[in-house]
């Protein structure tokens, strides 16, 4: 199979890349904006392999994704701007890449054909949950910029199934973590910061919970339903690893061997949803389920950001 990847240098997205070049027989096109999250070192090893293809552009642009469609078999996009806290500072570019961009991914699918379109929306679409688990059927109810935007983007992409018999699968993971994210994110930015001494914000009380899953996990359920789901369906993925900030950052503390004084309480994110959960059991039917606990994840990360020196 011929994948089209796109957002394939920035944290998922890279990972994904690694994946197929490493665990399949697949050939990959990756294209990335290569803005502020996308580096093409996170693609260091497989972006000069003979089935690799790395190619620099948006999204946004027709011409380009029509090119780019018109020879391979698949797209998986993850191309978006990911950050919860910056859509607070401003929504435009979410707007226009996680909608638009969108929008044009898909009208171009459907003036090229493919056989499989996998849109990668997110757990933030359900809204917060306080008890019990968020499963497929479960309304949208997305509390932030970021999440209304993915929202968006997963109900148009299917709408493109049932109005265009377009071939969409999405995926909605609960938070990822591991290698190559950037240190924007959480646990990056809490293990960069321990390390090197700094203070970890902790937003609030610390006590809103996410549910972890590693980035390898990700890209294999991704993975299995590009190639096993079925158009038109909707796949949970995550690990049941449910933490509290807390809870993570004094485990990354503990591993990292640095001071609790570090935690400094700051004034909390607007609109902080309090706890996401999934329900995963129809991935799970499908063959999948995670190899790595959190402690697993947490100590490759660790090792990943602290003893190799990577921080970005
Ligand atoms: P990321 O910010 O690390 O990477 C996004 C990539 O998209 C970057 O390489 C960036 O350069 C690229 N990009 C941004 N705008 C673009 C555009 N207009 N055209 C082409 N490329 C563009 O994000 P991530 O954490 O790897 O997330 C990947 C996807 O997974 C996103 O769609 C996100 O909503 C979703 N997701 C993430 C998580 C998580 O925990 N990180 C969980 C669930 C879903
Ligand atoms: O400095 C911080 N202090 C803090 O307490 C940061 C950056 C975060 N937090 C809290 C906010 C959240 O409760 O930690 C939790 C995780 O925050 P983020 O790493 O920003 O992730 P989150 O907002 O949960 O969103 C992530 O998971 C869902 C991804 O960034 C999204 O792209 C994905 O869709």
């Amino acid at each position: 199979m011929r994948v089209l990847v796109t957002g394939g240098a920035g944290f998922i997205g890279s990972n994904y890349v690694h994946h197929l070049i490493e665990e399949t027989e697949d050939e990959v096109v990756t294209l990335d904006a290569l803005t502020y999250a996308g580096s093409k070192s996170n693609l260091e090893g497989v972006l000069n392999d003979p089935r690799h293809e790395f190619v620099e552009g948006d999204i946004r642009d027709s011409e380009l994704v029509s090119d780019l469609l018109s020879r391979t078999d698949a797209v998986v996009n993850f191309a978006a701007e990911s950050h919860v806290d910056r859509s607070i500072v401003s929504s435009e570019p979410f707007v226009s890449t996680n909608v638009g961009g969108v929008q044009t991914l898909l009208d171009a699918a459907l003036e090229t054909g493919v056989d499989r379109f996998v849109q990668i929306s997110t757990d933030e679409v359900y809204g917060e949950i306080a008890e019990g688990e968020f499963d497929e059927e479960d309304p949208l109810q997305p509390r932030n910029p970021y999440a209304a935007t993915k929202a968006s983007a997963d109900l148009l992409a299917r709408s493109y199934y049932t109005t265009h018999d377009l071939p969409v699968i999405v995926t909605r993971s609960s938070n990822n973590f591991g290698p190559r994210q950037h240190k924007e994110k959480l646990i990056p930015k809490f293990i960069t910061n321990s390390a090197c001494g700094d203070s970890l914000p902790l937003y609030g009380d610390g006590s809103n919970v996410r549910e972890w899953t590693y980035v390898e996990d990700n890209c294999r359920a991704i993975d299995l339903v590009l190639k096993e789901g079925q158009p038109g369906e909707i796949y949970n993925v995550g690990s049941g690893a449910e933490r509290s900030n807390s809870e993570v950052t004094e485990a990354i503390l503990r591993r990292v061997g640095a001071s609790q004084d570090l935690i400094e309480f700051v004034e909390d994110r607007p609109g902080h949803d309090r706890r996401y959960a999934l329900n995963a059991s129809k991935i799970r039917r499908l063959g999948w389920e995670p190899r790595y606990s959190f402690e697993q994840g947490l100590e490759r990360t660790i090792e990943y950001y602290v003893s190799e020196q990577r921080p970005r």
